[in-house]
């Protein structure tokens, strides 16, 4: 298939990133469907309104994670050998990590994230918390191969990608993903992963409609930041936000609607909208414990163990290359 964005005016876009999002969203507003990707969610504003979707009472995922990990932490810490290396993908707060580092004798921590600001931050607070522990930060997308610091080339590796945030890959990207990750953290490696499970409809429906409208903001700060960052005109009272369920695709799916025929300016291009018309900005795939192990040991690694919360909402899975 050739896609072909459209040219982007002689705009002048103050860095790399901002340059990747112009060229990704004039790309991926110009399908049909038109999209974007749920990486661009994530700006200062984003990341806050994420922090206030986690402490919603529809959305179970966060809670029931650490629970999970919270209760099983003794289990989990008897997989890992004395002075591991965990290597965090996409590590945003370190709520999770330090349940794990608490129990475990770790000797570092390896946060890999794009917002190199906030993990050197994190990075600190975690180095005065926990003073016999290594961090190594390393700021980069962790979606693409990376190499770790060296340091840690001896010691046994423990990768950890907690969240359900591999719910954010198509199925094929996911396995692609565990390979991938296999490769970077290499032989004898082990892994600790959160995948959300498939469940009762009303049930997820509420986690991505929440009452209070927080997710609604989420989705539509997506259109503030092309607003500020690539200087689009989208009027925010002209779409609204909406979560359906995909029971065949096994996922839940945003979208944003446009309340009325309009066309919207961005970079020199104008994109049209029919009433009713989308723009798919996530999908979150939901598994069950066999599905998830099936994934996991299509992409080349072994299951040691999956747990789940006695409501089976949401599993952690350990894993072990093979
Ligand atoms: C961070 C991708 C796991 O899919 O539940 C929350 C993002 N989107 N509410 C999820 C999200 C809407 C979240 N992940």
């Amino acid at each position: 298939m050739s896609v072909h964005a459209p040219a982007l005016a002689d705009a002048h876009l103050p860095d790399k990133q901002t340059s990747a999002f112009a060229r990704d969203a004039a790309r991926d507003l110009s399908q049909h469907p038109k999209r974007l990707s749920p990486k661009y969610f994530y700006d200062a504003t984003g990341s806050e309104l994420f922090e206030a979707i986690t402490r919603l009472p529809e959305y179970y995922p966060t809670r029931t994670e650490l629970r999970i990990l919270r209760d099983r932490g003794g289990e989990i810490a008897k997989l890992i050998p004395k002075g591991a290396a965990l290597v965090e993908f996409g590590a945003g707060a370190t709520t999770k990590a330090r349940l794990l580092l608490k129990n475990s004798a770790f000797g570092a921590y390896v946060p890999v994230d794009i917002s190199g600001e906030f993990i050197k931050a994190q990075a600190d607070a975690l180095r005065r918390d926990f003073p016999q522990l290594a961090v190594y930060p390393v700021t980069g997308d962790f979606t693409a191969p990376f190499t770790l610091p060296s340091v840690v080339e001896t010691m046994p590796r423990v990768g950890f990608f907690p969240g359900s945030t591999i719910g954010n890959f198509e199925p094929d990207e996911a396995c692609r993903f565990l390979r991938s990750a296999r490769g970077i953290l290499g032989e004898d490696a082990q892994m600790i992963i959160g995948a959300d499970l498939e469940k009762d409809e009303r049930v997820l429906y509420d986690a991505y409609n929440d009452a209070a409208g927080v997710t609604a903001r989420f989705n539509l700060n997506v259109l503030v930041r092309m607003n500020r960052e690539l200087g689009a005109n989208f009027d925010l009272s002209a779409f609204t936000h909406r979560a359906i369920f995909n029971r065949e695709r096994h996922r839940i799916e945003m979208h944003l609607i446009s309340k009325k025929k309009q066309t919207v300016r961005m970079l020199g291009t104008s994109f049209s909208f029919r009433t009713g018309e989308t723009i798919h900005t996530e999908n979150s795939y939901k598994y069950s414990v066999d599905r998830f192990e099936a994934l996991a040991r299509g992409a080349g690694w072994t299951v040691r163990e999956s747990w789940t919360d006695p409501a089976k909402m949401f599993s952690v899975h350990a894993l072990m290359a093979a």
